[in-house]
């Protein structure tokens, strides 16, 4: 199990303040870092958006999508853009460990760009060794003059696991073979806020999976300061976004739940929010990928959908612009914005059944109904019509 060391933090503004005096507070806020030096000079985020063909109208539906989904009051909207049009204040560095650069990947190849992603762009990347030009000792010396010019003032994001200990010299990094582990701390130093993009930095990942020879770590076991985790393999483009926005909007961590999470975005279990729902309750799964079954959208449980263990809102926010996720794409959700899935998970197509399980809320108990309909729905799996009658006697019990 994941240690959490920021449960202190986790409260929301909203039940401390109004949301009249909230809205001041953040209003000033946003006033001070308007005053900062925007970092590409006269471009402007609705200017960019209308380039791509992405109108004012559009960006204001989407701020209020964005608002909901935070959590904030529909009020919060205009502040919520606000805080979108200036993002390019704020310097970012961002450093790639061991990882497979999915996390960069999935805010940057967009072929239809979303306000997310023209929003990234517009962000202030001091540092980012996926896109920028110079390497070698040139992107040391970039790293440490950004470090520098910014410092106490820049977002710190950490992208893949760390190889920690006598094993810290599996990773190195740069011109002057410096180890990630080293970078990380170096630059956590003088960041003003510090996020773990993906579930390599949050938890490990799949560096840090069963044997880890590198014994691969999450950032939180390499630095002592507060980390706000992001995970997913990889994050969807709103929850990175999201998560700069509500950083810019209050100065500081939004509520997580007991494995670091912010809640606005990892409150919710896939399987409560999966379009295949219906399908679970009512005992009609795909026995077999490519079955007629699966033909029919049936839920993928029995083909080993993690979704009753998994938090997460790609359900409700999907990937790619709102095209698709996975459990929509036809293969089940693999629980990867959860800790150690990579062993607890897997195998990926067969289900859990009732393997003891331990998620972020209430351990076993937060998945119980789902472990005990998987369990029954295995146990008949041989008669469909049968699997169907005890599940659906089940589900009225419960
Ligand atoms: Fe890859 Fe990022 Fe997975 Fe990890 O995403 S998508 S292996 S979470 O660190 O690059
Ligand atoms: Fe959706 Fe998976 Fe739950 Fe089925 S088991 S309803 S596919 S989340
Ligand atoms: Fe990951 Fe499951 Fe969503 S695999 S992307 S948490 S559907």
């Amino acid at each position: 199990m994941q240690e959490n060391k920021q449960a202190h933090i986790d409260s929301s503004p909203l039940q401390t303040k109004s949301t009249k005096a909230l809205m001041a507070e953040v209003s000033a806020r946003l006033d001070a870092i308007e005053k900062l030096p925007a970092h590409n000079g006269d471009k402007e985020l609705i200017a960019e958006l209308e380039s791509k063909g992405i109108s004012r109208r559009d960006f204001m539906k989407w701020a209020g999508a964005m608002t909901a989904a935070l959590s904030l009051p529909a009020s919060f909207a205009p502040l919520t853009a606000r805080a979108a049009e200036i993002a390019n204040r704020t310097p970012v560095i961002w450093l790639h460990m061991a990882e497979c650069t999915g996390c960069s990947e999935s805010l940057l190849r967009t072929e239809d760009p979303s306000v997310d992603s023209v929003l990234f762009d517009m962000i202030n990347l001091e540092y980012h060794e996926t896109i920028m030009a110079a390497s070698g000792y040139q992107a040391t010396q970039n790293l440490e003059s950004a470090i520098k010019k910014h410092h106490g003032n820049y977002i710190l994001m950490v992208e893949g696991g760390i190889p920690k200990g006598s094993s810290e010299y599996f990773l190195t990094i740069g011109a002057n073979g410096t180890t990630g582990a080293q970078e990380c701390r170096h630059a956590a130093e003088g960041a003003m806020a510090i996020f773990a993009i993906g579930t390599c930095s949050s938890y490990g990942g799949v560096q840090a999976a069963a044997p880890n020879p590198t014994n691969a770590q999450p950032l939180d076991k390499i630095i002592s300061k507060p980390i706000i985790k992001v995970p997913g393999c990889p994050p969807s483009e709103k929850n990175i976004v999201g998560n700069v926005l509500y950083f810019a909007m209050f100065g500081k961590t939004p509520p997580i739940d007991a494995f670091g999470r912010p809640t606005w975005a990892y409150g919710h279990r896939i399987h409560d929010l999966c379009e295949r729902r219906g399908h679970f309750d009512a005992g009609e799964f795909v026995e077999a990928f490519g079955d007629s079954n699966a033909e029919k959208g049936y839920c993928l449980y029995k083909v080993g959908c993690k979704g009753p263990y998994t938090f997460n809102n790609c359900s409700k926010l999907r990937f790619n612009s709102h095209t698709s996720w996975p459990i929509q794409a036809g293969h089940g959700c693999i629980g990867c914005s959860e800790p150690n899935f990579w062993d607890t998970m897997s195998p990926f197509e067969r289900p859990l059944g009732n393997t003891p399980f331990h998620t972020a809320y209430n351990g076993y108990g937060a998945d119980k109904t789902a472990d005990t309909i998987g369990a029954a729905v295995l146990a008949v799996t041989a008669v469909g019509i049968a699997a169907h009658a005890v599940v659906s006697s089940m589900v009225k019990a419960k």
